[in-house]
């Protein structure tokens, strides 16, 4: 965008507070809900196409395998999905309740408002049978889902995202799911499973920089949302393996010493090679997710992985 095109947007106090907030920490942090603006969730796209990116295509090709088997005695009334975005492996899980139920509602939720207008009229059109009800939201906090949903409903949580969350926020995020579903209502989720780090690790460093940009636009959407001066150019990515706590971190490294200025919260100076973690992707297995599940009152009903054991899709019920 240049100068003479530029929208100058008021910087969110609340933006401004959460962001000051995360680089205070002894491990400076910035939420990864910011990277999602327009941009950003183009960026994501373009990772899921990656050919060292294999989650997504994996976990597409197991709702291809599973949905119908799994949907059809739910016979779901409505769809509820956290973290929406484009919505592109939504519609395999739409195929399988269009077939299955008369009429049902889907709810997306996301916090890309644009793309969620933009999902919620493409899915809306490809669906007759299929009432879209968007709801823009952060889904890490409590939200309000909209009057007139109806059970079974099926909540589903794809992508790995599970994985952006500490294991206490995971929790208590599926702790809250929990608490909306009623006895035929069911959860569905994608996980990334453990396995050779190196494999993990390609997929955060692709080879054509795609990972890199999506991680720098953190930045400029920052930079919009809270009224920073962050130059992009003055940091750059970095993705690793943390084997103690089994995920992905991803990284925005300082080049240099430089200060950077929060609205309301004063200046923050970065040393060169200090870091701000923009991004934590854990990796599960069966174990490490039914202990997820058993904190937060939900039962395992299905759990399948593809041949390699890269990904594993799991139906839990309350
Ligand atoms: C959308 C959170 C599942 O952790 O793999 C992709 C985001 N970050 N490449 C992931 C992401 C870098 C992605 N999730």
């Amino acid at each position: 965008m240049t100068d003479a095109q530029t929208v100058t947007v008021a910087a969110d106090p609340a933006a401004a507070r959460e962001v000051a907030d995360g680089l205070r920490r002894p491990q400076p942090e910035l939420p990864p809900k910011f990277f999602y603006d327009e941009r950003g969730s183009r960026l994501f796209e373009d990772i899921t196409r990656l050919p060292e990116y294999y989650l997504t295509r994996t976990e597409r090709s197991l709702l291809q395998r599973w949905m119908a088997a799994w949907v059809r005695p739910l016979a779901p009334r409505a769809m509820v999905e956290l973290g929406a975005g484009s919505a592109e492996k939504t519609t395999l899980v739409l195929d399988a309740i269009a077939a299955a139920s008369e009429s049902a509602v889907y709810v997306p939720v996301d916090v890309s408002g644009d793309f969620l207008d933009e999902t919620a009229a493409r899915i809306g059109a490809a669906y007759p049978s299929i009432d879209v009800v968007p709801v823009v939201a952060d889904f890490t906090e409590a939200f309000d889902l909209p009057d007139g949903v109806q059970g079974p409903v099926l909540h589903a949580f794809l992508g790995s995202t599970i994985g952006n969350f500490a294991p206490d926020d995971a929790v208590q995020l599926l702790t809250r799911v929990r608490a909306r579903m009623a006895p035929g209502d069911r959860f569905l989720m994608g996980v990334d499973q453990r396995k050779n780090p190196e494999r993990i690790e390609a997929a955060y460093n692709d080879a054509a920089g795609v990972t890199a940009e999506f991680n720098l636009n953190m930045l400029r959407v920052v930079n919009t949302l809270a009224g920073t001066d962050f130059v992009v150019d003055g940091w750059e990515h970095r993705a690793f393996y943390n084997g103690v706590d089994h995920r992905i971190e991803m990284h925005l490294v300082s080049r240099a010493e430089q200060t950077v200025r929060v609205p309301g919260a004063g200046a923050f100076t970065f040393a060169a090679g200090q870091t701000i973690r923009t991004e934590i992707s854990a990796k599960h297995d069966r174990g490490s997710v039914e202990a997820m599940f058993a904190a937060a009152g939900l039962r395992t009903e299905h759990w399948v992985t593809d041949a390699d054991g890269l990904y594993a899709l799991v139906l839990a019920s309350p």
